[in-house]
Order: structure tokens, then C-alpha cells, then sequence
């Protein structure tokens, strides 16, 4: 949060909190002047005021925000996830980019994780990577603008997977792609996966050209529903990245769809029981850890930027980026 006028110079400037939900937090900061207009942000926003919650007072040079009812969504942490992300720096200067495999069914949301993560970092809605248009080739897709730079990682997107044996993406082309064989551009084939004759064959993959995540996308509205098939190639899939030693997440979309409170309010996802026993299915059917399994909501027809939507997508960003690093940090040359 911060104040705005031409002039005036702080005095004492705001100090970081820890609260506990339903307490009172009081924001104070002295200015050395009475002469100002006073505007409190958020993330860099103006703060909107809540009647009852949110009290600004000016008692002389002294300036306080009072917030009632502390909630998880008062806090600032939005803009400091971001701000984390756009600064972070690979540990090995030897990848440039960190590279996430997005894996999962047909429709599982994996194209609008692209689009969710690109508008957090354009700050405005983006829809340019086509959501339930069907992703046919191997597709690197960077993060950020070219103004301000590109975010240190890429996304690769993929064909969905399907339960017959000659449909949706083939098994053996996402382990071609995780060891860094599979070039940009190559046109799934559900029938023939990849081959060392192909043009998009890269022979000798560097660790830069290896995923350095694999990021399962499961929507927790179908998990219940989903084909033993399906489930069986990705745990095929796991385990050959597990071999690797690759770290693996799941991003478990949908979950407005999977929970009427939480598609009310964003904040009832860590709450719900729903949302929960929707991740514990997630965690029996692939074997990964409660703490790599993140409920993530898309955009996917909303128009304005909410700050629910991308708080839970930074929290589970921020761990795939750490995670991630530590891979390139193990396994690098250098
Ligand atoms: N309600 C809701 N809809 C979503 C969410 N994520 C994706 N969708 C919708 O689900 C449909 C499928 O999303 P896509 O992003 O195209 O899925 P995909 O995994 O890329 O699909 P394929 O490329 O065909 O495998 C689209 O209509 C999206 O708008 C979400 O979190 N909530
Ligand atoms: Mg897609």
C-alpha cells in the first residue's frame, strides 16, 4: 500500500504485518506535512473502499488504514508474487528458460493455464492461445511482453490425452518431450509418436532443452468420472519422469465447477471439503504429494482481472519455478 502526492515525503513508511483472520489490522505511516491528498493502493490499484471494513483516517501528519475482519484477500501478496516472479534469476546460467510440460486429458483446461498466466503478467485479460480449440502441435509459449521483458520459464502445451489406443496425444511423445527430444512445431501424431527419422527429432537434447517440470492438469469436476485409460497413461507417463528425477505437480482446474461454494467465492477452495476430497482423488489416482496437487480457477469467460483467480495460480507458479530451478541446479554441468 503506498500514498500519492507530489511533494510531501514519509516520515515513517508502512511496516509488514502478520494478522490472523477476523482481527483488526491498523496500517500506519507519518508524512511531513498535513497538506496532502491521501490514496491508499493495492498491488498497485487503488483501493476500493469497503463501508464497514476499510477506515482511512488523517489525524495531522499521521495516516491510518484501518481494515476490519482481516481476510486472506487483504493482503498485498498478489504484487509481491509477481513482483518475485518477474525478478527471479535461473541458478545455473546454463538453461536461460525452465521449461513446464503441461499433461492431461482432453478439455482438462491446459491452454487456459497458458492464458491465465499470460494475463496475470500482462495484466489484461489474454486469449490469444485458443482455449477449447484443440491444441495439435507442440507449442513453446513464453510469458510476459516483449516491453518488459519475458519471464525467465516457457510453457509447452499439449494435445490432450484420451482413452482409445489411437486417439488423443500418444504416451511415448510426452517422454520423447520431457528428455528435450521433441522440437517446436511437431504436429501430434496419436498413432505414430515421434521418431529418431523425423525432422522434429533433436538427437543430442542439452539440459536446456529438457523439461524441467511436469505439470499434470486434472479438472476436478471430471477426476471422479475420468477413464482408467487416461489415468493409466499418466501415471505411465509419471513414472518415466519420476526416473528422471523431474519434479511433478498437479494443477487441478475447475474447481468452480467442482464446488458451488467456491464458484461463489474463490476464497472457500482451501475450506471446501469438496475441493479437498476432489484432491486427495488426485493424489490415489497419480501417487503425487497433497502439496504438489495446487486447485487452480482459469479465466475462460470472464473480462475483468480478479485477484482470487490469480493468487492461486501465482501460489502454485511460484512453487513450479522453485522447483523447477532446483532440477536445473542438481542435474547442470557446470
Ligand atoms: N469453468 C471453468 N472452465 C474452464 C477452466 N479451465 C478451462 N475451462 C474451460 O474448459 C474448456 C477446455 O479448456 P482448454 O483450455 O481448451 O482445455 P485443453 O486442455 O487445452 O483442451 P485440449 O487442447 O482440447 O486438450 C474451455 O471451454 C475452457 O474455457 C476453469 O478453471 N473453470
Ligand atoms: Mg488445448
Amino acid at each position: 500500500m503506498g500514498l500519492l502526492q507530489s511533494q510531501p515525503e514519509f516520515v515513517q513508511v508502512l511496516a509488514d504485518k502478520s494478522v490472523r483472520a477476523g482481527d483488526t489490522v491498523t496500517l500506519q505511516c507519518e508524512v511531513n506535512t498535513e497538506w496532502l491528498t491521501v490514496m491508499w493502493e493495492k498491488d498497485g490499484q487503488k483501493l476500493h473502499c469497503v463501508h464497514d471494513k476499510h477506515i482511512m483516517k488523517q489525524e495531522g501528519q499521521l495516516l491510518t488504514l484501518e481494515i476490519r475482519n482481516a481476510e486472506e484477500k487483504d493482503d498485498g501478496s498478489q504484487g509481491q508474487m509477481v513482483t518475485e516472479l518477474e525478478a527471479f534469476v535461473i541458478q545455473r546460467d546454463e538453461v536461460r528458460e525452465l521449461n513446464f510440460l503441461l499433461c492431461g486429458p482432453i478439455g482438462a483446461g491446459k491452454s487456459s493455464i497458458i492464458n491465465t498466466i499470460n494475463t496475470i503478467f500482462k495484466k489484461r485479460i489474454y486469449v490469444t492461445h485458443q482455449a477449447s480449440s484443440f491444441t495439435a502441435r507442440f507449442q513453446k509459449c513464453k510469458v510476459g511482453t516483449a516491453q518488459d521483458r519475458f519471464l525467465p520459464f516457457v510453457l509447452y502445451d499439449t494435445m490432450g490425452l484420451d482413452s482409445g489406443d489411437n486417439a488423443g496425444m500418444h504416451p511415448d511423445d510426452f517422454i520423447t518431450a520431457v528428455k528435450g527430444h521433441m522440437k517446436e512445431g511437431y504436429q501430434f501424431n496419436p498413432i505414430n509418436p515421434l521418431n529418431e527419422n523425423s525432422p522434429y527429432y533433436r538427437e543430442n537434447p542439452s539440459l536446456s532443452d529438457r523439461m524441467h517440470c511436469l505439470v499434470f492438469v486434472i479438472p476436478a469436476d471430471r477426476i471422479s468420472r475420468m477413464d482408467s485409460v487416461i489415468i493409466q497413461k499418466m501415471k505411465n507417463i509419471k513414472n518415466a519422469a519420476t526416473a528422471m528425477g523431474l519434479p511433478q505437480v498437479i494443477l487441478m482446474t475447475r474447481v468452480d465447477q467442482a464446488c458451488t461454494l467456491t464458484n461463489n467465492d474463490l476464497h472457500y477452495v482451501y475450506n471446501s471439503k469438496k475441493i479437498k476430497d476432489k484432491m486427495l482423488e488426485c493424489q490415489r489416482a497419480l501417487d503425487i504429494k497433497m502439496n504438489c496437487i495446487f486447485p487452480v480457477k482459469n479465466y475462460h469467460e470472464e473480462t475483468d482481472i480478479s485477484e482470487d483467480v490469480n493468487c492461486l495460480m501465482l501460489h502454485a507458479l511460484t512453487r513450479i519455478v522453485q522447483w523447477a530451478d532446483d532440477y536445473v541446479d542438481k542435474y547442470s554441468n557446470n
